[in-house]
């Protein structure tokens, strides 16, 4: 076993991996940028290395200070969190290459699944269920015009390097193709440095559902069921939940027998996500995978009683899974709060928080870094707490999130809090029925003065 872990991130995940590396006995070594000196995360690890300067590009994404402080921290495994470095194949190599273990996915797996048209090609091979479309990349727009026609208007068109809806674009007819393809590329190629593109059959109004799934050493693999992500604005996530409101136990047994069977296929260890497209047929398509642990991870351990933070560890340190399937028992809600101004289109709003009230009590949880009088920085992600709440049915996990979004106090900074209060009221929410589309429709009402 590991004897100590450097974390290569900031913020509330780093707080969770050294939280969990204290529980496993295992030393923590944090990184932080000299904006990050009075993060919480510094103070909480066992060590901490200063790794640069405020900008990403100059601390969190430098791989050679990252693995000097590695070195001189004699730290064997390095966790990468989400974002910054965690699907990077490269510092994934180069961790090998200094034998510091990377907890995550090795540097192959990594492009196979980042680029979006072979991780499909290798679903097919699978046999998962995607949607239907191009074989692969279109090599030029005379395939595209040719495949489109074969596909049927609307299709999708997606940037292979792509992800996160960057350089894609819905067609709903012929003589706009040309249009989208030239824009797409553009906007890949400025975004990637690449402009492969693909096509899909335009799914509409479909629901993002996920499926959690761990794989060890031994190739074998198991699921930890759904996440619902369908809530979100400019893909961005802003509120997830498990069950999903739209699952059904035959299509839970589906979707999650197809991610074990995408991961045990190319041999997958560690956490990942397997996304799905879903339409209102209960359709499931393959999306993407991903390679990482998610922000929205809590949900599912919430709901299993499971803490795959310590079993991203222990799959690292190559021991094997129990091999179960994980069905949820409770119902959980994750609220992202974000330092923006939700009255202000959600515009970011850095600052000194001058004064902090954290909700608690049964059944509330929060993963945060911040504390009263701490100044968020403005060169990072505007999360500052993932308020989670969990519950025997969904009805009372909103209503507990109702009461926790009602205690939270944040002076100081604008956040999203109140959106989200606002939205465990919306109609649509409530009841369950929406889909990713949501969003477009949502519009916050003033405050009562
Ligand atoms: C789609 C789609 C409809 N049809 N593919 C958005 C980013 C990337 N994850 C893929 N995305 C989509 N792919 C087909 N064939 C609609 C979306 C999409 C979406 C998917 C999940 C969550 C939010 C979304 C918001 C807009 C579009």
């Amino acid at each position: 076993m590991f004897k100590k872990i450097l974390i290569a991130n900031r913020g509330e995940i780093a707080m969770r991996v050294i939280r969990t590396c204290k529980e496993m006995g295992i030393k923590s070594v944090a990184v932080y940028s000299t904006a990050d000196a009075e993060s919480l995360h510094v103070r909480f690890a066992d060590e901490a290395v200063c790794i640069g300067p405020a900008p990403s590009s100059e601390s969190y994404l430098k791989m050679s200070n990252i693995i000097a402080a590695a070195e001189i921290t004699n730290a064997d495994a390095i966790h990468p969190g989400y974002g910054f470095l965690s699907e990077n194949a490269k510092f994934s190599k180069i961790c090998e290459e200094h034998e510091i273990k990377f907890i995550g996915a090795s540097a192959e797996m990594i492009d196979r699944m980042g680029d979006k048209a072979s991780a499909k090609s290798t679903m097919i091979e699978a046999g998962v269920p995607c949607v239907p479309g191009s074989e692969g990349i279109i090599p030029d727009f005379k395939t595209c015009i040719k495949v489109a026609k074969e596909t049927g208007y609307p299709v999708m068109l997606k940037a292979s390097a792509g992800g996160g809806g960057k350089g894609m674009r819905a067609v709903w007819k012929e003589e706009d193709l040309q249009n989208a393809w030239e824009s797409a590329r553009q906007e890949s190629k400025a975004a990637f440095g690449n402009d492969d593109m693909y096509m899909e059959k335009l799914i509409e109004e479909p629901r993002h559902i996920e499926i959690q799934i761990v794989g060890d050493s031994n190739g074998r693999a198991c699921h930890l069921s759904e996440r619902d992500c369908s809530v979100q604005r400019r893909h961005q996530k802003l509120t997830e939940e498990t069950p999903s409101p739209f699952m059904t136990d035959e299509l839970r047994e589906k979707m999650g027998e197809a991610a074990v069977k995408a991961s045990e296929y190319i041999k997958y260890e560690g956490a990942g996500t397997v996304e799905f497209l879903v339409d209102k047929h209960r359709n499931f398509y393959f999306m993407e995978m991903n390679t990482r642990i998610q922000v929205e991870h809590p949900i599912t351990e919430q709901v299993v009683d499971y803490d795959l933070i310590r079993e991203q560890i222990l799959v690292a340190a190559g021991v094997p899974i129990s091999g179960k399937n994980y069905i949820p028992q409770l119902h959980s809600i994750e609220c992202r709060i974000n330092a923006e101004d939700p009255y202000k289109d959600f515009r970011p709003s850095p600052g000194k928080i001058t004064n902090l009230h954290l909700p608690g009590g049964h059944g509330v949880r929060i993963d945060t870094h911040v504390y009263s009088g701490y100044t968020i920085p403005p060169n990072y992600d505007s999360m500052i707490a993932k308020l989670i709440t969990t519950a025997q049915t969904r009805e009372e996990a909103i209503n507990k999130m109702k009461r926790a979004l009602d205690e939270f106090v944040v002076e100081g900074i604008k956040t999203t809090v109140p959106f989200h209060r606002q939205l465990m009221d919306h109609p649509d929410y409530v009841s369950g029925n929406y889909t990713t589309k949501f969003m477009e429709d949502f519009e916050m009402k003033e405050p009562e003065d």
